[in-house]
């Protein structure tokens, strides 16, 4: 069911609709994401890694804006079946019950708890290591130094958050360098002049990127004790910050 080539954008719309994660959406889910995120692929498969890493036992392990469980999978397969407590958590009914379908067929629904919920008001769980892989983004900016420092309060020592974010550069010719070569990016894999243009105005006011900057210095006041840039791909990238 979530296996459709991503076509949304394809013909003219005459009224761009504010993107959502809707049943539409969720068809083409995993073809868009790989066709939009640089590195998307390798990013995952590393959260699988840094699960290996950092997880520890009897805490949680949470997946926040977890889409169709792409990261909870990379880290169900390489942490201990018994050491962990699985999350993961969307607040989109559609990629919930997606997701549902998809841990189930690939044996993991006993080993993941799978929550429909705004991660700005969940209650966290002492955890050693949370993902956050390109949520932080759709969430209303003056909620994000809350969320984040209630996760900070509830990850262990040399616990990680894993941050994964589109970014903005201060400098506006960096910044138009870095989104023409993600726009080269998104042509070489197939979408259209047409396509880019209105993802991006749906995409306005709904993904709000902030600078690496920004990112760092809201996870240092939170208390991460050390921020690593582990991953960037032109405007994209992720971060390791650990507590
Ligand atoms: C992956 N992490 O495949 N609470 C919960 N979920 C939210 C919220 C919120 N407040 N806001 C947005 N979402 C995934 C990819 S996609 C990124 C993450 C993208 C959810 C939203 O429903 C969607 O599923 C996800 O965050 C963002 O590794 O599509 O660019």
């Amino acid at each position: 069911m979530s296996d459709q080539q991503d076509r949304i954008y394809s013909t003219t719309h005459q009224q761009v609709a504010r993107f959502s994660f809707d049943e539409t959406v969720v068809r083409v889910f995993p073809d868009m994401i790989r066709r939009s995120v640089p590195g998307y692929a390798t990013i995952i498969d590393m959260i699988g890694v840094l699960a290996a890493r950092y997880a520890q036992p009897d805490t949680c392990l949470y997946d926040l804006g977890c889409s169709l469980g792409a990261a909870t999978t990379a880290m169900a397969a390489l942490t201990e079946e018994q050491g962990n407590r699985l999350v993961a958590v969307d607040n989109s009914p559609a990629m919930i019950d997606q997701a549902r379908t998809l841990l189930t067929e690939a044996g993991l629904s006993h080993r993941v708890e799978l929550l429909e919920g705004d991660v700005a008001s969940l209650a966290f769980d002492p955890c050693s290591m949370a993902v956050l892989n390109f949520t932080l983004q759709f969430i209303a900016p003056d909620a994000r130094d809350a969320l984040i420092q209630r996760l900070a309060d509830a990850t262990v020592p040399g616990g990680i958050l894993v941050l994964s974010e589109k970014i903005r550069f201060a400098d506006e010719a960096e910044n138009a360098l870095q989104t023409e070569l993600h726009h080269a990016f998104k042509r070489n894999n197939g979408y259209s002049d047409l396509e880019i243009s209105q993802k991006r105005t749906a995409l306005e006011n709904v993904l709000i990127p902030e600078t690496l900057a920004d990112h760092e210095a809201r996870l240092r006041r939170a208390g991460y004790r050390h921020i690593h840039v582990w991953f960037r791909c032109f405007n994209f990238m992720s971060l390791l910050a650990v507590r």
